[in-house]
């Protein structure tokens, strides 16, 4: 049976990294402070719920950085990773916000991922968090729908995924409310099969995707735009350029097979390429297998 995976982002400490803890029953670390919890994306461990099988993938705000800024080297790198956990791509995009926080970060998101990055393919779901003050938590839907009207999410549903604290009784069973209404929605909504975003017969590229997703957040994220991709450059060449240290570039070039291919296939062997992409993938089982999946 087919994966249902579903990519779950939306602003800074909003809410993703518990609405994924809840959903999967797993625990990872999450936090109430200004500076973003959640540093790397990650990829929960398959769980089952409505009889499909279920796999999130929590990622890092686009505006992660002080000041709503992201320095260029530190995106490039979280892009070719989100790039990279796209491979077998995805059936639902779950854009999460939080009722009392609406910014300007929201419109950005959705760009970036919603029609960038998906380029409309997939089905969108948005889930509200914080609407622990309305009876019922749906009522903040009704109360603010034609606000979203515009973007066409296929449902929005109003949840809370607070836990701890002296409001813990309150948070509790909203929490559970929330995980069932979630998992709903996603059954409901998901794509059968996940729609890829490159490779098979998309008539895309990894790398073609890295330099259009990259020259679309220099634009989104207002990053001078000297940092655009050019057109022949190589991920390498755009890494070391927007300040990654070559031991890092030497490193991502190491742990990703697509970049690897890229750089060899400009060797004058022939098959370089998928020699070198093999040997990757070797290096990237071993890491995975290692970190293994929580
Ligand atoms: N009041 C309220 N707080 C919530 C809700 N959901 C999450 N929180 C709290 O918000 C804080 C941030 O939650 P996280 O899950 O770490 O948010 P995140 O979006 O993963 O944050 P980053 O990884 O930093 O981007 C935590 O203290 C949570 O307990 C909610 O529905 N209501
Ligand atoms: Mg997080």
């Amino acid at each position: 049976m087919n994966k249902t995976r579903v990519l779950v982002f939306g602003a800074t400490g909003i809410g993703k990294t518990s609405l994924c803890n809840v959903l999967s029953g797993r625990s990872r670390p999450t936090d109430g402070g200004a500076k973003g919890v959640t540093a790397k994306s990650h990829q929960y461990g398959v769980f089952a719920s409505e009889g499909k099988k279920i796999e999130l993938i929590d990622t890092v705000g686009l505006h992660e950085g002080r000041d709503g800024t992201v320095p260029a080297d530190k995106a490039v790198l979280q892009l070719v990773e989100l790039l990279e956990r796209a491979k077998d791509g995805f059936s639902l995009l779950v854009h999460v916000i939080r009722a009392s926080r609406i910014t300007k970060e929201f419109e950005d998101d959705h760009k970036f991922f919603v029609e960038k990055l998906a380029q409309r393919k997939i089905p969108v779901l948005l889930v509200v968090t914080g609407c622990e003050n309305e009876d019922p938590m749906q009522t903040w839907v009704e109360k603010n729908r034609q606000s979203f009207s515009q973007f066409g999410y296929h449902e929005i549903v109003a949840t809370c995924f607070a836990e701890g604290g002296p409001l813990e009784s309150h948070f509790g069973p909203l929490r559970e409310q929330s995980r069932g209404l979630v998992l709903q929605a996603i059954d409901r909504l998901a794509l059968n099969e996940p729609a890829l975003l490159y490779g098979g017969d998309t008539g895309s590229s990894f790398n073609k995707t890295l330099t259009s997703l990259w020259n679309s957040f220099v634009e989104i994220s207002g990053l001078p735009k000297k940092y655009r991709r050019g057109l022949h450059e190589s991920a390498f060449a755009l890494m070391r350029r927007v300040g990654i240290p070559d031991d890092v570039a030497k490193m991502a070039l190491k742990h990703l097979p697509d970049l690897v291919e890229e750089l060899a296939n400009k060797a004058p062997m022939p098959g370089a390429g998928k020699i070198a992409r093999k040997i990757s993938e070797k290096v990237l089982g071993v890491i995975f297998a290692k970190k293994g999946s929580s």
